[in-house]
């Protein structure tokens, strides 16, 4: 993403006087006078109508940038109310690190992992780019020479040339994928039953032309000439959902966001697309999910992004919490923030909108690494970063592959939307249970015949087994609503928490997988030790702290390595917010700070390591709003010590 703030805030402070304005070279007819310039610091809808005021003509806005074109006078009044301008190749130079894994390399890789798995994985050429380089997708499943009747997910990454760990992450997921089937029973699972297809360079001429070195070329969009020295079209403009409405692109042809001449004028997506549209047996999209990666912002996203809207023509309500559901479970795995994509900002022609708006594909778009602001690293980390801000994903990415089968599942309406033949439910579906750390409790699981003929089931728990627990149950059983005993052991280092723990039965003629789900409240052994605060704190806009206190006593000696902090903060800007839980002796643990970018409300769980820190007194959750323009309020927050 664009936002490029602190670091280079700095930077641009020292350097003020020395910045020079590349002025589009080649004349970009049409586009707005004066020179494109990046404005930074611009938080509020307010900022950004001031400096539409001046004037300049404002392209668009993402994460905190405000990409303006700008005559001299405007860029005067611009800086006088106190904005920082820039021009994004002024602020690059970086060599480039030879770690990322450029073109030819790419396709040496994909090489090497079809040898070395000639079974599981294989290479396709899915077309050319404008340059004439082949794009390629690698198949990974058993039997991978067989089209079969299985769930097929589709990855891609690389659609924007400088967003290079996205390379590297396709290329973990394929190396991953296929180096640990028949080791890894998830990864064999998933493997034998899924068809998993990954681009692992989308807008390869962009990238190649990126890292063609010596320094980075901050490249985002195709090389597709546009007659302005701002060469290309950006890709994830150009799809053909929706394309060009709603200020979601830009029209100008040296725009970063440049939409191209029409939907579909860029070979690449020209060639995504038709890749996609060959995907379809019997007019069946056999794509069921798709993930499209970029950088940066650590984000999870699902459509719509050419609308704030929710629920419109295109997505229900079921859909769009399907969406939600299986969004914030890889968040919650990976540590992104999850949301609808226009919570970052209104994009039109995107991927992930014409993928699930025409295809019916569960569309997602991740921002990987860094999470913020940093002006330097934002594009161009050091590649070394790659190892463990890839393996970061690799829980998200199984689970995902998880849902494929039949992602309604997510919300429990399987039965519903992918019914079989031979038909059954599991009950229960959240019920609740509650036990004291250290001790067990049991549920009873039942399958019931729906449809067609009773069959065998075998039961697997998936998610959310409270740590440092264990979970038994009896895993072959019948479609006859008999009730069997699921126990949970759990010890004393079970962190108290709510959790939901889901039990999946695969029926043994036709496969299906029905979910049920248990939720299993562990409480803490000294209830002292644990305390909710549910008054509504309102949090000061743009200065001061809102502050809850939770008083405890009788509790005894220090906090757990583990404690366990649940926040419920209602607020329509979670990146302006830093949140804080102070304890009694005035020790701060960050919990939160400027993530998630526009996104609403942080409603979520931290642990947090309190071994060191008394646990009687009274604890605080500080939360800090650092920019005017939005308001909330603390709602409720739960304190767990051990
Ligand atoms: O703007 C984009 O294309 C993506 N971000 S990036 O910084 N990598 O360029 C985000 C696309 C997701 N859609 C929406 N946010 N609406
Ligand atoms: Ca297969
Ligand atoms: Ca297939
Ligand atoms: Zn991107």
């Amino acid at each position: 993403m664009r936002r490029r703030l602190a670091l280079l805030v700095a930077a641009l402070t020292a350097a003020a006087a020395t910045i020079l304005f590349v002025s589009p070279a080649a004349a970009d007819p049409g586009a707005p006078p004066g020179d494109a310039v990046q404005v930074y610091g611009t938080h509020t809808a307010a900022d950004r109508a001031a400096v539409a005021a001046t004037g300049a003509y404002v392209d668009h806005y993402e994460h905190g940038v405000l990409y303006v074109y700008a005559k001299p006078k405007q860029l005067q009044r611009i800086r006088a109310l106190g904005f920082q301008v820039g021009n994004v190749s002024t602020l690059t130079g970086q060599p480039v690190d030879p770690g990322y894994t450029d073109y030819p390399e790419m396709i040496a890789a994909a090489d090497a992992i079809v040898a070395a798995h000639p079974t599981l994985a294989s290479k396709v050429i899915i077309g050319q780019s404008f340059l004439a380089k082949n794009m390629i997708a690698i198949k990974i499943s058993d039997n991978v020479a067989t089209d079969e009747n299985e769930p097929e997910v589709l990855f891609m990454a690389n659609i924007h040339a400088r967003e290079h760990l996205t390379v590297e992450m396709a290329l973990y997921l394929a190396t991953e994928l296929t180096s640990q089937y028949g080791t890894d029973s998830r990864i064999t699972s998933l493997v034998d039953s899924r068809e998993i297809w990954i681009i692992p360079m989308l807008n390869p001429d962009g990238a190649q032309y990126d890292l063609s070195g010596p320094t980075y070329k901050d490249q985002r969009k195709n090389m597709q000439p546009n007659g302005t020295s701002k060469i290309g079209t950006d890709i994830n403009r150009n799809f053909g959902y929706k394309w060009g409405c709603c200020g979601g692109s830009s029209p100008f042809k040296s725009s970063d966001t440049y939409r191209g001449t029409a939907a579909w004028s860029t070979p690449e997506a020209t060639v995504v697309r038709d890749w996609i549209l060959s995907r379809r047996v019997g007019g069946q999209q056999q794509i069921k999910e798709a993930i499209d990666i970029h950088t940066y912002g650590e984000l999870v996203m699902w459509p719509f992004g050419y609308t704030f809207s929710s629920i419109v023509p295109g997505m229900t309500q079921d859909q769009y919490d399907t969406h939600k559901a299986i969004g914030t479970e890889m968040a919650q795995s990976n540590g992104y923030w999850p949301g609808q994509g226009s919570g970052l900002y209104i994009t039109s022609g995107d991927t992930v909108d014409w993928m699930w708006g025409d295809q019916g594909i569960f569309s997602f778009t991740w921002e990987m690494y860094p999470k913020s602001f940093d002006i330097v690293t934002g594009f161009y980390p050091p590649a070394s970063v790659a190892p463990a801000e890839t393996t970061r994903n690799r829980d998200a990415a199984l689970r995902f592959l998880g849902w494929a089968d039949c992602p309604f599942r997510s919300i429990g309406k399987e039965n519903t939307y992918c019914p079989a033949a031979n038909d059954f439910t599991l009950t229960p579906n959240l019920g609740g249970v509650t036990v004291v750390q250290g001790s067990s409790v049991d549920f009873t699981v039942a399958a019931a015949k729906t449809a067609g003929a009773d069959q065998g089931v075998t039961l697997h728990v998936t998610d959310d087994i409270p740590p440092n627990s264990a979970v038994s149950f009896t895993s072959a059983i019948q479609t006859d609503g008999v009730a069997h005993t699921v126990t949970v052991n759990t010890t004393a280092a079970t962190t108290p928490g709510v959790y939901t723990i889901v039990v999946n039965g695969t029926g043994a003629s036709g496969g299906a997988v029905r979910a049920a789900r248990v939720q299993v409240t562990v409480t803490a052994t000294n209830a002292n030790c644990a305390g909710t605060n549910g008054a509504d704190v309102p949090i000061p806009d743009g200065s001061g702290s809102a502050v809850s206190q939770i008083a405890i006593s009788s509790c005894g000696g220090n906090g757990g390595p583990t404690a366990r902090v649940d926040v419920t903060i209602l607020h329509p800007k979670v990146m302006d917010l830093f949140v804080t839980l102070i304890s009694p002796t005035g020790t701060r643990f960050p919990l939160h700070e400027r993530a998630g970018d526009e996104f609403h409300d942080i409603v979520k769980s931290y642990t947090v390591g309190l071994s060191g820190e008394a646990a009687d007194g009274a604890w605080s959750l500080e939360v800090r709003d650092v920019s005017t323009g939005n308001s909330g309020g603390i709602d409720a927050w739960t304190l767990t010590l051990k």
